[in-house]
């Protein structure tokens, strides 16, 4: 197949997916094609069946804001001609599923290219349910040829907020041979040198991942006695704020902030417990990352977490701020290396048997498949 793929490239879990997708088709066999403004951040490699088409954006005085919609569903179209695309598959509904539909309906007379949109979860569940965005998400919904979303709580959320649903969920993956344990690492030596017990944290640090608490459950370790230091992965918004609560609980020695980094899994291999506590997380893309390390996860009960993260085998789950029992649960952690064991072993088997992409890419061919029968079918009658 010859398909169009659509990411926000540089912020998000869905630009992850997105990309690892296409990459993941692309060695496949089939011919992968994004379409973005910039390279997203996980392609690191074009090739014979990896494409980079960048979206232009012209200024103009009038413009106030650049039209990049527009200009997306420009590029859509002409990409769509030019290689003889299959289907566009955008991640992320807004406003990539609107842009793919005008694509698809100005060259529909040449030649009919359907769209699948996956749902990532703040799409919907934030962004799309804003009134100002609520009936053009549902247009894009119910214009899209298929719809995916990437956990039952997303596929329920939708159905409650936009009274639609035609939806396949189809989970998160990992590559289980790029996610893994790393023994021995002059990286594990660096950040935990005296061989202390090393939590860890990623995100993009908006205030929805609440990464404030990670430096509450540090502190509520500390005061007990625990020979603990966190690694913080990652940027954005809140990371000076963080810095600052780390530098006033008087934890700042024991805190790392590494920024964001291009190889998440060096971090993860090497790190003992991952904190997420975040407020809202349709799946928690790096919760399984973790456990696909063997890394056991203190998290939040929200969202798509509780499908991810089996508490009690793979990790404990909390209420949204209830850094106490998290702290709690990490001091559990902590204290006893062989239920850390455990705990890793189980949630790396449970990764790979339930969301390695040996399982998950062939889910979303078959979708492709089903959609492009469907649409063959409609245009025949
Ligand atoms: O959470 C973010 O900051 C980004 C967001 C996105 O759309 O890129 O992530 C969402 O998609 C990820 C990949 O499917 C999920 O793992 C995250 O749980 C989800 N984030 C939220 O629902 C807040």
């Amino acid at each position: 197949m010859n398909i169009g793929i659509t990411v926000y490239p540089t912020y998000g879990g869905s630009g992850i997916v997105g990309s690892e997708l296409g990459r993941d088709l692309a060695e496949r066999g089939h011919n992968v094609h994004f379409i973005s403004s910039v390279l997203p951040t996980r392609v690191t490699e074009l090739g014979p069946r990896v494409h980079f088409h960048e979206v232009e954006m012209m200024s103009y005085p009038l413009f106030e804001h650049q039209p990049y919609d527009l200009a997306l569903a420009t590029k859509m179209a002409t990409v769509a001609r030019a290689e003889k695309l299959d289907l566009l598959h955008v991640h992320y509904a807004i406003p990539h599923s609107i842009s793919a539909i005008l694509a698809r309906e100005s060259i529909k007379e040449k030649r009919y290219v359907p769209v699948i949109t996956t749902l990532h979860g703040t799409d919907i569940t934030l962004v799309g349910a804003d009134r100002s965005y609520l009936p053009i998400t549902r247009y894009g919904l119910q214009q899209s040829d298929g719809v995916t979303a990437v956990s039952r709580f997303l596929k329920k959320a939708t159905i409650e907020t936009f009274d639609f649903d035609e939806i396949e969920v189809i989970p998160n993956f990992i590559c289980p041979q790029h996610y893994r344990k790393i023994p021995d690492s002059p990286l594990r030596a660096e950040l935990a040198p005296n061989g202390e017990t090393l939590l860890v944290h990623v995100s993009n640090f908006r205030s929805v991942k609440r990464p404030g608490d990670c430096i509450d459950i540090l502190l509520h370790a500390v005061q007990k006695g625990e020979d603990v230091r966190l690694v913080m992965v990652g940027d954005g918004p809140e990371r000076s704020a963080v810095k600052y609560r780390a530098e006033q609980s008087g934890v700042a020695d024991r805190t790392i902030f590494v920024g964001k980094q291009a190889n998440i899994p060096d971090y993860l291999g090497v790190s003992d417990i991952f904190l997420l506590p975040s407020e809202l997380e349709s799946f928690g893309l790096a919760a399984l990352e973790a456990q696909a390390c063997e890394v056991p996860v203190v998290a939040t009960r929200i969202g798509g977490i509780p499908e991810v993260v089996t508490e009690g085998e793979t990790g404990f789950l909390s209420d949204i701020g209830d850094v106490e029992k998290m702290a709690a649960d990490t001091i559990r952690l902590v204290r006893d290396p062989e239920m850390r064991e455990a705990f890793g072993k189980r949630g790396r088997e449970l990764a790979v048997e339930r969301y390695s992409t040996e399982k998950i890419i062939p889910q979303y061919i078959s979708f492709y498949e089903s959609v492009l029968n469907r649409s063959l079918t409609a245009a025949a009658v």
